[in-house]
């Protein structure tokens, strides 16, 4: 499908390797000011950053930001939800990601989902930025052991278990306002973070409207572009009141249904 936004080249791009970065986003001063709010929201209240479209309206904007939801709409198709705010903040230290498939364990199907990950600071080579097995979005879902292992940050440790031709891998860097973007079953991980700063990332989950929660009901998301014709998950609204009380009960209903979809160990 040719894109409307990307060119051509990078749309076939993103259909061969399963990723595309990096990408432009957000000029340094947005970028500044975007991760000086997550910063007073984790001062306040860490868990508060998970569904911030859900409680503040300017989390509800920057979903709907055409810089992101443009490009998406290219790979995705002109029906697109958004369906997670997500976070990978890495800080200095041991930290990494190892070798996953986001789709494994999401129970969102078909895997007409992509990934923007926005670096909210410098996700340069010495920060441990995301590195992709190029093409393996081709591949089906591959055995993953939930491994628990310390300084895993993905919930569950969750680690591909057949041996991975890692002479393949591609790093993607980003700048500060760069984002990449990932299809839901390319292979990718991450390196320990060796600078001192923290590497933010702002992951924007989205997906076509035909997709649908299969492990569990009363799932939500918002309609970002163009027309929701399946219904396939409840939609949000843009909140009336920045952290109002309808929105955060909303907030933690949405965190409810994701743990409940994150944790039933279904996919084995
Ligand atoms: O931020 C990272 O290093 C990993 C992120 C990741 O696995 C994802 O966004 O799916």
């Amino acid at each position: 499908m040719a894109g409307h936004h990307l060119s051509d080249e990078r749309v076939q791009a993103f259909e061969r390797d399963g990723f595309l970065s990096p990408l432009p986003c957000f000029t340094p001063e947005e970028t500044r000011g975007l991760r000086e709010r997550l910063e007073a929201i984790e001062a306040e209240n860490v868990s508060g950053r998970f569904g911030l479209h859900i409680t503040t309206g300017w989390a509800w904007d920057l979903v709907h930001d055409p810089r992101i939801v443009d490009p998406i709409t290219d790979v995705l198709g002109p029906n697109v939800l958004l369906w997670s705010i997500d976070w990978f903040i890495k800080e200095p230290g041991a930290s990494y990601v190892s070798y996953h498939q986001d789709a494994t364990y999401w129970g969102l199907e078909p895997h007409n989902v992509v990934t923007a990950w926005v670096a909210l600071s410098d996700a340069g080579p010495a920060t441990g930025p995301m590195k992709f097995l190029p093409g393996t979005h081709t591949w089906p879902i591959l055995e993953q052991e939930d491994t628990f292992a310390e300084n895993n940050m993905l919930s569950r440790g969750q680690t591909i278990t057949q041996e991975l031709d890692e002479s393949t891998a591609v790093l993607a860097p980003l700048s500060p306002g760069q984002m990449s973007l990932h299809h839901v079953r390319v292979i990718h991980a991450s390196e320990p973070n060796t600078t001192g700063d923290r590497r933010i990332g702002m992951v924007l989950r989205y997906c076509a409207t035909d997709v649908r929660q299969t492990k569990v009901d009363g799932d939500m998301a918002v309609l970002v572009a163009g027309a929701d014709e399946y219904g396939h998950f409840s939609l949000i609204d843009r909140p009336r009141e920045d952290m109002g009380e309808s929105e955060r009960e909303m907030q933690r209903d949405h965190g409810r249904v994701r743990q409940r979809a994150l944790h039933s160990a279904d996919y084995e």
